[in-house]
């Protein structure tokens, strides 16, 4: 019984130190390397970033706040253009979009987002790729991407639309783009700041304990995960609901926020659509290798690498 308490209250220090320090929910065995990575990659790069033109801002609004966006002439004319070919995939019966997973309410389209949409190649080697080479001071790479169409198909959010973190590396950013224009009725993404995040997982292991010990029985994953939502949810209500970000914006906005933040969306009003792209983004140790999609795509492996030195 001591030796339990014991090793609950250890365990819980050193992932609260995981956290602070490597800004991941990954616990203190795994997060580090990640860090590390981060570190050699920096250390590796010679040469010149490449020209940060206007994002600037967004860039220092992104390490303060973990959440930022941008929109430029180049990123609506990617969007316009992405979002054309959907319509037209749509339309021509070919069909767009397949199978929701259990992850996500979301339809999730049917190809690959490299191979069939050449502005995707523009977006990765322009803005994004300046963004997060000022970022992370070093090239960056893509671990995958998707593209989402939400709907409203039920009357309670589930899923992604419930506040969550999607708990990979503290170095992994997550950038949505936006296909369509996005108004408070269409799904925006939701982000809580890192710095109101952080103070909700610091507490949420004691709470988690707590809440499942009243529930008196064992539960699935599924039930676990909804008390630990309803954490999260009543947290924010009742503390920083006014700092949470509403990612608004039209057609072409770009909305960088980290993978660990709290986050929410896509979960419209009925009758109101949300189309976006979603991608995880690194750093690299290496030049981005642009012919590692021309082979492979950007389809989705795993949700994060296991070792973040490997080529992708
Ligand atoms: O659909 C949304 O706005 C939420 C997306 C999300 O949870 C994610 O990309 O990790
Ligand atoms: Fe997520």
């Amino acid at each position: 019984m001591i030796a339990n308490a014991l090793r609950s209250t250890l365990g819980d220090a050193l992932w609260r130190h995981s956290l602070r320090r490597h800004r991941s929910n990954m616990g203190w065995r795994q997060a580090p390397q990640y860090e590390r990575y981060l570190a050699r990659c920096r250390a590796n790069f010679q040469g010149d970033l490449p020209d940060i033109g206007d994002l600037d801002q967004a860039v220092r609004e992104f390490q303060q706040q973990g959440v930022t966006s941008f929109r430029t002439p180049e990123t609506i004319a990617i969007a316009e253009g992405i979002r054309r070919k959907l319509e037209e995939r749509e339309q021509s019966g070919q069909g767009a979009w397949g199978a929701r997973t259990t992850e996500s309410d979301d339809d999730t389209y049917v190809g690959d987002l490299w191979q069939d949409f050449p502005e995707v190649h523009d977006l990765l080697k322009g803005p994004l790729c300046a963004f997060l080479s000022h970022y992370y001071r070093c090239p960056p790479k893509f671990y995958y991407g998707l593209c989402y169409r939400s709907l409203r198909r039920s009357d309670r959010p589930s899923g992604s639309q419930l506040w969550h973190s999607d708990s990979g590396p503290g170095i992994c950013t997550n950038v949505m783009v936006y296909l369509s224009d996005v108004g408070p009725d269409d799904g925006p993404l939701q982000v809580l700041p890192w710095d109101d995040s952080l103070p909700m997982f610091l507490r949420q292991r004691a709470i988690m304990r707590q809440r499942l010990r009243d529930a008196g029985e064992r539960l699935d994953k599924l039930a676990q995960r909804e008390i630990l939502c309803s954490y999260y949810e009543e947290a924010i209500e009742s503390g920083p609901k006014e700092r949470v970000r509403t990612m608004t914006g039209p057609i072409g906005t770009v909305v960088p926020f980290f993978n660990n933040s709290l986050h929410r969306g896509g979960f419209p009003q009925a009758g109101h659509t949300r189309r976006a792209l979603v991608l995880h983004c690194y750093p690299s140790h290496l030049p981005t290798d642009w012919s590692i999609y021309d082979k492979e795509g950007l389809k989705k492996r795993g949700s994060y690498p296991h070792d973040p030195s490997e080529p992708f």
